[in-house]
């Protein structure tokens, strides 16, 4: 997986041309299941693909934390899949494939590639789905834009939605589940599925579900955030021990503390004989710096797509040879 991962950037027939979106939304209905990533733009995006669809929350593939699509041997239906947010890999059968991320594979002829990857100003997976079902609701696509981007999200003509307070509390909340153990995910795909818009979807009964996911990881981020940072003249590691998906926000929160150092929080405790790890801040690209760190046969999961957040779940022994690679601190390792 790596070695593919690892040849850079596949310039591709990609384009948003209106017949290559209309080829897309007849890709989107042929499909046999849904298979999105389970953030706010992720399900956003999921959720616009199933309305289109007829279906409901319970019909799409929630994948478990540690695997995606491109996992050898994760468990996926027969036939051609949409996947959504998942990044742009090589793929051996029919599917439609939409996503930011950088791609590493390109299409072919049965498969139907929609990409926002270095587009100005970027587009989500949920603004791009938008772009392909074009009498999707508005706030959904801001629901996904504002999850990758923050408040700039407001400002694509697809996530234009006036009701911007209830989509700002929207996708705190639906980006919760995912970051517990167990977390209700599809809960908050069910949500974005069914609301007619996002005030009524933050009066659903399922709500407090999702408050109680964002309150637990709010409290496991509290409880980490504190821990000493050890740095080097260019890479700053973080160090801890959480069974939820905090480390990305550690490592945003001490990179803007650092900057302009390379911040790379660790977990130990996400994934069982695995180190999870999240890597933000620096200058340049973080996906350059990643990919030329990254042992050839490391065993694990890496999302390289981004240049500015990047991350993954490594065997410990590999994160160490990452760790070293990038000329990282002796001491943010484990004693242990
Ligand atoms: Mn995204």
């Amino acid at each position: 997986m790596f070695a593919r991962a690892r040849r850079g950037h596949v310039s591709t027939s990609v384009s948003d041309d209106a017949a290559h979106l209309v080829r897309a939304r007849q890709a989107l209905r042929n499909v046999a299941a849904v298979v999105p990533h389970t953030d706010a733009d992720g399900l956003a995006a999921g959720a616009i693909a199933l309305r289109e669809r007829g279906e409901g929350a319970d019909a799409a593939v929630l994948l478990e934390p540690g695997t995606s699509p491109w996992t050898p041997g994760t468990p996926l239906p027969e036939g051609p899949l949409a996947i959504l947010d998942w990044g742009v890999r090589e793929l051996d059968r029919p599917a439609l494939v939409v996503d930011h991320q950088m791609p590493e594979a390109a299409p072919r002829e049965d498969q139907v590639f929609v990409n926002g990857y270095g587009a100005v100003p970027e587009a989500p997976t949920a603004v791009l789905m938008r772009r392909i079902v074009t009498d999707a609701p508005a706030w959904l696509a801001a629901v996904g834009a504002v999850s990758d981007l923050g408040e700039d999200g407001f400002e694509l003509p697809e996530a234009a939605e006036a009701r911007r307070r209830a989509v700002r509390r929207l996708t705190s909340l639906v980006n919760a589940p995912r970051r517990v153990p167990g977390g209700p995910v599809r809960s908050a795909l069910a949500l974005l599925v069914e609301s007619d818009d996002p005030r009524a979807a933050l009066d659903d009964e399922r709500v407090p579900e999702l408050e109680d996911a964002k309150r637990e990881s709010k409290a496991e981020l509290d409880r980490v955030i504190g821990t000493r940072p050890v740095a080097g003249d260019a890479v700053a590691v973080v160090r801890f021990s959480s069974r939820c998906r905090v480390h990305p926000m550690v490592a945003e929160t001490w990179a803007r503390r650092l900057a302009p150092l390379v911040v790379i929080a660790a977990n130990d405790g996400y994934l069982p004989g695995r180190v999870s790890f999240a890597m933000r801040g620096g200058d340049g690209s973080l996906l350059a710096l990643l990919r030329a760190a990254l042992p050839d046969d490391a065993r694990g999961e890496v999302t390289l797509g981004h240049d500015r957040a990047t991350g993954g779940s490594l065997a410990p022994d590999d994160f160490e040879r990452l760790l070293e690679a990038l000329g990282a601190p002796r001491d943010g390792r484990r004693a242990s």
